[in-house]
């Protein structure tokens, strides 16, 4: 059986782990100013421990403007007043870490904030001491500085409009992939990493477990070249794509191996390192993943959550074919069977609800979102849960363009109505399948008023599905999709073949049907969830009738006649190899496993 590491390693600690991810600003209020923030979390402790997460990852809490929510640092040494204290913060690691539970930090340094210290005295001259720090260009040979098309490169923002500031005071631009306050580091310049560096090892001496690294894969870039003009409303057409100079770039691995020598040595045992890297392939998370070559443990891909974009991007959804998103997970856990490790997501502050994007989140909403919980949670590699997704939250559906918050989809909308590309009514149709703020609505808690997420006004508006989705009522049910998250955990620490075990999809071509074997380390896996409302049927060589049922999320047992599985609409099911069961090795009954004790 393959190992996560070479093979004579012994397996890393997160071979087997669930991280859960904290949008802080929206998980749980405790001063009444409608905003999450850290003595909230202390609130929430049990629900985690319950959940038996095994690791805690915080989007940003640093001192920010909050241009983006937080992934725009003005002090990376702070905690921001909205979030509270560094008393606070060090209290919620103390009482996580007593239940068992470590600590990850968001890592935002591809930029700072244009409000940050560095940014500020890079701008105040041409001759200032960290002018480099930064990418100071000046316009276009030939062009009127400040004027439209003056920029140094033809480069789009992520977030809409062009990616270069002009600046006023020194007759320059400077580079900003995402928003103009988002002012992009110059990792060329040996004084940024040393002090990058410096400040890592202050959060781990601090005590924290680890880092997510906010679009790691884009501190190497070639600034120079225009980039290609495409349609991509993502981009803009009006700009060029930016990406081909950006991800990826010469100095990558160089930067990455740096940073491991400079500040990992010697705590790699005890540590999560997470890049998010849009637009790595799987040869890159192999060489992001490999251990020989210390740099990350894992890797965000973006590849599964990009095949239901159209060219406009992630405000131009077009219906996911299943077929395509099985070979791309597949070929993601083959890619990484024999080195490197997977992360394994639907869903994050970033991502539509996961129910209602590859799901159902009106009749079949719990069926849906457990049967999606367990395809991922019996995948090779680590699971993240997002806030949220244990409880079947769903999207927004916001009908109102007011209702935003985001950016992101502000900024597309600005530019949508400046360009008249799209009607109000298209806005509102793409940002309700697209927009961000999907996933950033208020933890539910329960029915009450802003779903017990706060006693003032919440920053952006409580579905109003929370009178009947909500952390109470979930708790309440065995069969909710929160216990059943719960089931998965438990399983995953359990089982050495969920840990470890080889991936082999099969029946690819089901156009409706997820399913696939683990093998290797303990007795066969056979997985099944059905992708539709409608009963399907798929043939799982090899599995008995009378197949332990390790966990499913409808009642009683699943029809399987001559090792053919029939599935229910949304129907999700393990089953243990009946050899296994046999010899009694699993004492699981059928009941216990479905939560319909
Ligand atoms: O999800 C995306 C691509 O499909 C983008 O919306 C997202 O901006 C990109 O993945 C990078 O995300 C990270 O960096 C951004 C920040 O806005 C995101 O919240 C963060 O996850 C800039 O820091």
């Amino acid at each position: 059986m393959p190992s996560a590491q070479s093979r004579d390693d012994p397996p890393a600690w997160w071979t087997s782990a669930v991280v859960y991810q904290i949008y802080p600003r929206s998980f749980q209020d405790s001063d009444g100013d409608g905003i999450g923030d850290l003595r909230g979390v202390l609130q929430r402790i049990d629900h985690l421990a319950e959940l038996g997460v095994d690791v805690v990852w915080f989007s940003p809490i640093y001192r920010s403007p909050q241009d983006d929510n937080g992934y725009d640092i003005s002090d990376y040494r702070e905690i921001d007043p909205l979030f509270g204290t560094l008393e606070d913060l060090d209290e919620v690691v103390a009482a996580l870490h007593a239940r068992g539970i470590r600590v990850v930090m968001d890592l935002v340094v591809n930029h700072t904030s244009d409000e940050h210290p560095w940014f500020l005295e890079s701008r105040s001259s041409k001759d200032s001491d960290k002018r480099d720090w930064y990418w100071w260009r000046p316009a276009r040979e030939g062009m009127e500085p400040g004027t439209r098309g003056a920029e140094p490169t033809n480069w789009g923002s992520y977030f809409s409009g062009p990616a270069w500031e002009f600046d006023e005071a020194t007759g320059e631009y400077y580079l900003h992939l995402f928003s103009r306050k988002q002012p992009d580091l110059n990792w060329e310049n040996p004084q940024v990493r040393a002090a990058v560096y410096d400040m890592m090892r202050w959060w781990l001496d601090r005590g924290i477990d680890g880092f997510r690294m906010d679009v790691i894969n884009l501190i190497s870039k070639s600034v120079g070249p225009d980039g290609r003009l495409s349609d991509a409303v993502v981009i803009d057409g009006r700009y060029g794509d930016n990406r081909e100079h950006t991800v990826n770039g010469p100095r990558l691995h160089e930067f990455l191996q740096e940073m491991h020598r400079e500040v990992f040595e010697g705590r790699r045992d005890t540590l999560l390192l997470v890049g998010e890297t849009p637009g790595a392939t799987v040869e890159d998370g192999r060489l992001f993943t490999d251990p020989s070559r210390r740099e990350l443990d894992m890797i965000f891909t973006f590849e599964h959550v990009h095949l239901d974009h159209g060219p406009g991007g992630r405000f131009d959804l077009r219906p996911l074919d299943l077929r395509e998103l099985k070979a791309t997970m597949a070929r993601w856990q083959t890619g990484l069977a024999d080195v490197g490790w997977n992360s394994l997501y639907w869903e994050n502050h970033d991502q539509p609800r996961s129910v209602s994007r590859f799901g159902a989140d009106g009749a079949y909403r719990r069926e849906s979102a457990t049967m999606l919980a367990t395809v991922l949670h019996l995948h090779r590699g680590t699971p993240y849960v997002y806030q949220g997704e244990e409880l079947g939250m769903t999207n927004a559906h916001f009908r109102r363009l007011s209702d935003y918050r985001d950016i992101e989809s502000l900024r597309f909308a600005a530019e949508a109505r400046a360009h008249g590309t799209m009607t109000d009514a298209q806005l509102v149709d793409a940002l309700a399948g697209g927009s961000r703020d999907n996933a950033r609505t208020p933890v539910q808690w329960d029915a009450s008023a802003s779903a017990g997420f706060t006693s003032g006004e919440p920053w952006i508006a409580v579905n109003p599905n929370h009178v009947t989705v909500n952390a109470e009522a979930e708790r309440a049910d065995e069969a909710s999709v929160f216990h059943h998250h719960r089931r998965l955990i438990a399983l995953r620490h359990d089982d050495p073949v969920v840990q470890r075990g080889d991936f082999t999809l099969v029946a690819a071509d089901h156009p409706h049907v997820y399913a696939f074997t683990r093998s290797g380390g303990g007795p066969t896996l056979f997985v099944a969830g059905n992708f539709s409302s409608q009963p399907q049927t798929v043939e799982l060589a090899g599995v008995d009738a009378d197949a332990e049922l390790v966990i499913a999320n409808h009642p009683g047992r699943p029809s399987i006649t001559g090792g053919v599985l029939a599935l229910r609409p949304w129907e999700a099911v393990v089953l243990r190899d009946a050899r296994a069961a046999r010899t009694g090795d699993h004492g699981r009954t059928d009941a216990a496993a479905s939560g319909r004790e």
